[in-house]
Parts: structure tokens; C-alpha cells; sequence
């Protein structure tokens, strides 16, 4: 095996020749074998439909596989019927298992809780029944705010139990970021808590949700709060209900409305190339079965005997389908944990590993980074060896992080699988099968079976193999998002106007010799940080928002731990003063508008933009400042001494 040098750049991959097949051993228990693809290659409805039917219950069973007369709006599975909550928790009580495990809950400060399916199911009944109090009725919308507590899982399954699609907003968005996503979807109630244990102290939520609602919010009526860690909340009567009073002492009997397949289920904003967030919509039936397909085959889960941990949290698309649906509905034990993981120590997700005898972990590459900064002596001091799957997702794995994470992890023995998707997209796209495909570090290498991907050049002509160009899906799939939360036109034009009759990622990708794909990252004004979406406008319109700034652009440089970094550089206003102040002032501001995961690593205040002689912003030659590289072609510059001016008169970095 080669050393282990970073190497992230498009010729270092092409130069990537590690092969790792599956070992015999696993091949020969797996989940997932070659079949798969053969019979999805005979008849991709049909091998849908038979998924549907195999890995669901239906109460009412579906006429029709994909109803595509109405592109780019898909309906899947049409006329069946289905409850996602019952899926998720009474059928698994009603085959008897019970008593299995549904979630070892640890807390960031040692506390634990071990809910069993049959646990959680009447739990949500209760919260589907206390949701039905506060007048929640089907339809309805209902954002949650919340920890990384069982509560979070409840409160999802109770919305999907009753109906009513839920809006989770990630516990680190601020007031502002909130507020237009509660305003945006007109919800009705607002789930929350206290607070939540990060880095070792409580951190409040509920002042958010107040300031968020201080803005004015006529739709919300009620707002649920959980008590986590105890600390002292503002309330106001008549509008505010505690948890433990109305969920608690709700009946655990509650019988599951079957709903439409189409029936949508939630709501989840993700930055597009503009300032405002998209609401991106997904359905029951169609989602339900590609969640539970994907996570069963691309993890080789045995429900039976499986620990699965996935660190994500549910304010992410990864939590919505790999720690609430597609492992509860396949009737998982798993593990969730509320903190970070330096807290108390480095060690904690190993000794969370090793405590809970995980089988099967799913992370992002930005943590496997971090792990390796810390180095392997961590890791190496607790017992990993019930480890047997690994998998990575949020952004492209560099070859370097893929091989430690087998070797250091995974003890040289068990499979990675990188897994390539989106928020639109639902669930996995792109990856290897465990038992099936001979990986190859840093590649997601295969669409799934049932999946079509291609790699197109700017004419929209498929790229030969060694080339690359835009990935796009060519056929729909069945958890596709169906829309934007309000927006048909912004649905048609981001995903369906860049080329006739396919979806268009908004990710660069390469073929390989072999056909395998290699994804290279965003070609929109989306950066991707730690594995998170923010976008370059969205950060810009917050800076300008600011009294002192004058204009404001943003790029995502390279980091070797989080991806991407945000830099801005900013032209402040006449009178403003320059200085470290400002930059620690605007920082702040960014977090405070979106959200601490927005703050920019770094400002350069600067006294000009480059910019094309149309007044576009060129964010390339801005990428090359940041990047600390020699900066490209100036050309299309309405005035080309720009930018030795940046260079020469950048004060603030911090
Ligand atoms: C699931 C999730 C989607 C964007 C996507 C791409 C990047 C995700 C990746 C990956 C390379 C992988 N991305 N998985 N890039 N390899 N395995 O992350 O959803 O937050 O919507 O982000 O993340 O750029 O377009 P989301």
C-alpha cells in the first residue's frame, strides 16, 4: 500500500489503482448480491414495484409503478396506501419483536436510554395523539427543533403517524434562519426544547424559537417544549406546553390513518445558488421504499444482529433517512448520540463504538479528517472489531481518508462505502454494493441497482470514459424530491432546465477507464462544509445585511478538515473602520443571520471586487487568493489591476 500523503486533485485521483474486493467471508452472507442489478436491468418498474411490495406494508396495495405523464412531477406507487409511521414501529411489534431494541440513546453527558420498538411505538402514539390535541390535523406543517434526543425521532414518527409533514430545522441555525423556514412552510406548531448538551455545557434552543416567533409568525399556534437540561426558559401562556405534560400523559392507543403514497411527508430546506432557501418536498410511498431498499443493501443489514450507528443529525437529509426511516423501518437497533466527539475526550465515539458493540457505522468524510488529525492512537486504545461496514457520505472522501478509515476503523477488514446523494434525491444514488463491488478509494463508483446516472459535457452529450463533466440521473427514481415547498418554476428551472428531460445534480463527476464515477464536488455557488450546504448568496446577503459592509463576495476554499471554508472578502463603507474588530463583528453577524456553521474562516477586507465588465462577480479569481495560489486568468476583468490591488491591501484575515 502507498503512503498515506493527502491528495485530493483530479490527477492524483485518476492515479488512484488500490483495488479492494470484498473478502469471500462477506460476499458469501451478504444482503445484496449481483442479482440485484440484473433483475433492476430487465425491468426497472417492475424491480421497484417488487421492492415496494417486499420491504413495505401496504394497506392499500398500488395500480400503478410511476406516473411520469406530468414531468418533471413524478408519482410513484399510485393509488396505494400506506402509514410511514406504522411501518417504522407497530409492524415490526406485530411480527414479534418487541422487545429488540429500537434506539440506545447516549446522552453528551453519560446519561442513556434504551428504547425497544415495542417503547417506541407507544410512544409515538402518545405524541401522535398530544399533536392531535394542539389541533394538529392531517396536512398540517410542523417544524422541529431539536437535539439529538429520542424525542427528535418521536416527534418525526408522530407527524408522519398523523399526516402532518414536518419541517426539521438543524439545532445550529440561528433565530433569523429559522424564522423564514417556520414562515416559509406557515407551520403550525414548533417541537423544541430547552436546550442540549454541546461541548459539555447546556445550550439553549427555545430563546431561537421566541426570537424567531418575536418576528411574527401568525401561523404558529402551539410550541412544544421538551425539558433536556433543565435550564431556565421565558414562556408564554397559552401558546407554550411542555412535553412532559401533554405528551406523557396522552393514551398510548392510537390507530394509524393509512395515507396516500403521494401524501407528502416532509419538508426540508437546503441552500440553492440563490439567497433563499429551497423547500425541498418529499413523499411517503415513493421515499419509504427507496429509504428501506438503500439502507438494507448498501449497509448488508441483519436487523436481527446488526448495532448500526449513523452520526449525522436529524436536522440533515442523512438523518431523515438513515437515522429515522430506512433503519426503523427495517426494523434496526441503533445508536444515537447527542454530542461531539471530543466530548469529554477524543476517544468518545470509539468508546460509543466499543460500549454498544456497533456493527455498522455511517459518517462523513470531515469527521474521518479530524480523526486523522488526531491521530490513530485514539481510536487504537478501544475495542472497534464489531465493526464490519463503514460508510461515508456529505461530500467527496479523498482516497487517503477512504484507506485510513479501512485500516485504522475498519482494522484493514471491512468494507467502505462511499454513497453519493442529495436532499432531492432522498436516499443513496450512488455507491458500492459491500458483498458485490471491488472498491476503489475515493470513487462511489456505481449507480444502485434501479438507478440511472450519466455524466454529461456542456452539450449535453454523455462523456467517454476517462473524461468529465455534469453527473445527471436519466430516469426518475422513487425518492426523488417532488418539488420545492411553493415553487413549481424554481423546481423546473434548477433541476430540469440544464439538460432536456434529465435532473441535473449540480455536481461535477468524472468517468473512469473502467465507466466507475468520481464525484468532484459542486459546479453551482453551493459550498460544502463539513459536509453541510451553505451557499455563496445566501452568506453574501448576510454580510451586506450588516450597516458597515458596502459589498461582499463569498467563496468556499479548500480545508483539509471540513472540505471547504468559507471566505469572504468585503468592501466596507465610507466610513466604516477596518481592522480585527470588524472582522470579529462581521463573523458574528454571519452566525447570528444563519447559523455558527456559516461563520467565515476567514475576511479580507479589500477596497475592490474583481469583476467581469457585465458587473459579475469572479469568484474564480477570488478562489485562487483564498487558496493562496497564483491567480488565473484576468483577462475578462473590467479593470485587470483588481487584483494586485486585493493582494496588495487585504488587512482583517483572522
Ligand atoms: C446526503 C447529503 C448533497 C451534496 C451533493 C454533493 C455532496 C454528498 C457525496 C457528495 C461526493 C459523496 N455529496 N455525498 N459528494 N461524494 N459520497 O449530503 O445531502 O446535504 O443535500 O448535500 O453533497 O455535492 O450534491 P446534501
Amino acid at each position: 500500500m502507498s503512503s498515506e500523503t493527502p491528495s485530493t486533485s483530479l490527477e492524483n485521483l485518476s492515479r488512484e489503482d488500490r483495488r479492494f474486493p470484498p473478502s469471500e467471508e462477506f460476499s458469501a452472507q451478504a444482503v445484496a448480491t449481483s442479482e440485484l442489478y440484473d433483475r433492476a436491468a430487465a425491468d426497472r418498474e417492475g424491480f421497484w414495484a417488487e421492492q415496494a411490495r417486499e420491504l413495505l406494508s401496504w394497506s392499500t396495495d398500488f395500480t400503478q409503478t410511476l406516473d411520469w405523464s406530468n414531468a418533471p412531477f413524478a408519482k410513484w406507487f399510485v393509488g396505494g396506501e400506506l402509514n410511514v409511521a406504522y411501518n417504522c414501529t407497530d409492524r415490526h411489534v406485530e411480527a414479534g419483536h418487541g422487545d429488540r431494541v429500537a434506539l440506545h440513546f447516549e446522552g453528551e453527558p453519560g446519561d442513556t436510554r434504551t428504547l425497544t420498538y415495542a417503547e417506541l411505538t407507544a410512544a409515538v402514539k402518545q405524541a401522535a395523539n398530544a399533536l392531535t390535541d394542539l389541533g394538529v390535523g392531517e396536512g398540517d406543517r410542523v417544524a422541529i427543533y431539536l437535539p439529538m434526543i429520542p424525542e427528535a425521532v418521536i416527534s418525526m414518527l408522530a407527524c408522519a403517524r398523523i399526516g402532518a409533514p414536518h419541517s426539521v430545522v438543524f439545532g445550529g441555525f440561528s433565530a433569523e434562519a429559522l424564522h423564514s423556514r417556520i414562515e416559509d412552510a406557515q407551520a403550525k406548531l414548533v417541537i423544541t426544547s430547552d436546550g442540549g448538551y454541546r461541548r459539555g455545557k447546556p445550550a439553549a434552543l427555545k430563546p431561537a424559537v421566541d426570537g424567531a416567533l418575536a418576528k411574527g409568525s401568525e401561523s404558529v399556534e402551539h410550541v412544544l417544549v421538551v425539558r433536556r437540561t433543565g435550564q431556565d426558559v421565558e414562556w408564554t401562556d397559552g401558546r407554550d406546553v411542555w412535553w412532559h405534560d401533554v405528551v406523557d400523559s396522552a393514551s398510548a392507543e392510537h390507530e394509524a390513518q393509512p395515507m396516500d403514497a403521494e401524501h407528502p411527508l416532509f419538508i426540508l430546506y437546503t441552500s440553492g445558488t440563490t439567497g433563499k432557501p429551497k423547500g425541498i418536498l418529499h413523499t411517503s410511498g415513493g421515499y419509504l421504499t427507496q429509504a428501506t431498499y438503500t439502507h438494507r443493501n448498501v449497509f448488508d443489514l441483519k436487523p436481527e444482529t446488526d448495532v448500526y450507528w449513523c452520526t449525522a443529525d436529524i436536522g440533515w437529509v442523512t438523518g431523515h433517512s438513515y437515522i429515522v426511516y430506512g433503519p426503523l423501518s427495517n426494523g434496526a437497533t441503533q445508536v444515537i448520540y447527542e454530542g461531539t466527539p471530543d466530548t469529554p475526550h477524543q476517544g468518545r465515539w470509539w468508546e460509543i463504538v466499543a460500549k454498544y458493540g456497533v456493527s455498522i457505522l455511517y459518517t462523513a468524510p470531515t469527521a474521518i479528517r479530524t480523526f486523522m488529525k488526531w491521530g490513530e492512537q485514539i481510536p487504537a486504545e478501544h475495542d472497534l472489531t464489531s465493526l464490519r461496514v463503514l460508510g461515508s457520505v456529505g461530500e467527496p472522501i479523498n482516497p487517503e481518508a477512504w484507506v485510513w478509515y479501512r485500516r485504522v476503523i475498519g482494522g484493514d477488514r471491512t468494507p467502505v462505502v462511499d454513497t453519493w446523494w442529495q436532499t432531492e434525491t432522498g436516499a443513496i444514488m450512488i455507491s458500492p454494493l459491500p458483498g458485490v463491488t471491488t472498491a476503489k478509494p475515493g470513487s462511489a463508483q456505481v449507480p444502485l441497482p434501479g438507478i440511472s446516472a450519466d455524466v454529461l459535457d456542456d452539450e449535453g452529450h454523455p462523456v467517454p470514459n476517462g473524461s468529465g463533466g455534469y453527473l445527471v440521473l436519466t430516469e426518475p427514481w422513487p425518492s426523488m424530491l417532488r418539488g420545492i415547498w411553493g415553487d413549481d418554476e424554481r423546481y423546473k428551472e434548477t433541476y430540469w432546465s440544464r439538460f432536456e428531460h434529465m435532473y441535473f445534480a449540480g455536481d461535477g463527476a468524472k468517468k473512469d477507464d473502467d465507466g466507475d464515477l468520481w464525484l468532484l464536488g459542486r459546479v453551482d455557488d453551493v459550498m460544502n462544509i463539513s459536509g453541510h450546504r451553505l451557499s455563496t448568496t445566501e452568506i453574501e446577503s448576510a454580510l451586506v445585511s450588516h450597516p458597515k459592509v458596502a459589498e461582499a463576495a463569498v467563496v468556499g476554499a479548500a480545508d483539509d478538515t471540513t472540505g471547504q471554508a468559507v471566505c469572504a472578502f468585503v468592501i466596507l463603507r465610507g466610513n466604516a473602520e477596518q481592522g480585527d474588530d470588524i472582522v470579529t463583528e462581521l463573523r458574528n453577524h454571519v452566525a447570528q443571520e444563519i447559523g455558527p456553521i456559516a461563520k467565515p474562516r476567514q475576511i479580507m477586507v479589500v477596497a475592490e471586487l474583481p469583476k467581469t465588465r457585465s458587473g459579475k462577480i469572479m469568484r474564480r479569481l477570488l478562489k485562487d487568493v483564498a487558496e493562496n495560489r497564483e491567480v488565473g486568468d484576468v483577462t475578462t476583468l473590467a479593470d485587470n489591476t483588481v487584483m494586485d490591488l486585493i493582494k496588495s491591501g487585504m488587512t482583517g484575515s483572522s
